[in-house]
């Protein structure tokens, strides 16, 4: 008996010093001091054994137990210690490290542009109108002086989805219908962003959807030097103080008189470049005195009113802002082009 209880605490505890896991080490502990183990087996067989062995086994046994006990506890701290110690060597924080980079993302330069023209006019009074992308014939057209039959209602040229009803082709319907809204009464000040669709092939300069901004003024005693006046704030806040306008006459179903206005060419300084096509002058806006058919129709007394309003594409005004040479770069979101129009701060 003796021996085997010395065999086996020697067997217990090279299990313990092989056991590398915690778990491992539960298994020696469950094995040797279990209820199955063969310790508890050596305490059960005492009843065979005579008076004066059974005090000196049993004496034994609890040592040889407690022995195995300590060394297993012994251990255990040994084996949570490392396990603590990898732990914290796998969750190290290099707090030297330098902090990775978020990306940020900006505003597309189109819608830069119009915000710049947008807080432009706001500051000069006016307030941003809007109104659907889906829009009547009446609206679109009629209301605008462009009766049924006009060359400009061209089915070719629109996009229709009923009789009735076609993507708007400028943003003009948008400024019938705040004029209607007011109900004859002035003043009306106002700008009008948004998409607009014409059926047109796609090239370097033209998109069959594009982005327009019309203003429009209704009030007494408008008149087109207040058109002027405003055109020019608006093309030297826009492209410099150092540049010149010109208006030249024009055609427009829903103003009379009708112009264009020009702003100076920067590039070559008006001796005629590429980009001015050997001018001296670009072109960047159409506007007008609102014809009084127009003002009618929506609701006003052309005799007391008169108004004046003007339209351009953003797309072309932010071309020649940035010096982009392709209508398409709005569109296609190359990471490339859009990149270039992040703010300097960052
Ligand atoms: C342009 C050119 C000239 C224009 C006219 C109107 C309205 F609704 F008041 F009649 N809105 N926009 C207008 C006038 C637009 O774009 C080249």
């Amino acid at each position: 008996m003796k021996e085997r209880l010395k065999e086996l605490e020697l067997e217990a505890i090279e299990k313990i010093n092989q056991a590398s896991e915690l778990k491992e080490l539960n298994e020696v502990r469950v094995s040797f001091l279990g209820k199955k183990g063969p310790i508890t087996e050596v305490l059960r067989g005492m009843g065979k054994l005579s008076v004066e062995e059974r005090p000196v086994i049993g004496a034994l046994a609890n040592e040889v137990r407690t022995a195995i006990a300590e060394k297993i506890d012994e251990k255990q701290k040994i084996l949570e210690a490392e396990l603590v110690q990898r732990k914290l060597a796998s969750e190290t924080i290099d707090v030297t490290l330098p902090g990775r980079r978020v990306n940020i993302g900006n505003h597309h330069p189109l819608t830069k542009v119009v915000e710049e023209i947008e807080d432009l006019f706001i500051g000069l009074g006016y307030t941003v109108a809007e109104g659907p992308e889906v829009e009547t014939d009446y609206y679109n057209f009629e209301a605008l002086n462009l009766p049924k039959g006009h060359p400009a209602r061209d089915m070719q040229d629109s996009f229709y989805i009923t009789e009735e009803l076609l993507m708007r082709t400028h943003t003009s319907p948008v400024q019938a219908r705040t004029m209607e809204k007011h109900g004859g009464k002035g003043p009306v000040k106002i700008i009008c962003p948004g998409k607009v669709f014409r059926r047109d092939n796609d090239d370097a300069t033209h998109s069959h959807q594009f982005m327009q901004i019309e203003g429009l003024v209704v009030d007494e005693n408008i008149r087109m030097s207040d058109l002027k006046g405003t055109l020019e704030v608006f093309a030297k806040k826009m492209f410099g103080e150092d540049r010149e306008i010109r208006l030249r006459p024009s055609f427009f179903p829903f103003t009379e008189p009708s112009v264009e206005m020009d702003i100076s060419c920067k590039i070559c300084g008006g001796k005629g470049c590429n980009v001015c096509k050997g001018t001296g002058w670009i072109e960047i806006l159409g506007a007008g005195m609102v014809h009084p058919r127009v003002l009618e129709m929506s609701g006003f007394d052309s005799k007391k009113y008169t108004g004046f309003a003007f339209g351009m594409g953003a797309e072309r005004i932010a071309m020649l802002k940035y010096g982009i040479d392709d209508i398409r770069h709005f569109y296609t979101n190359d990471i490339r082009f859009l990149k270039q129009f992040l703010p300097t701060d960052r």
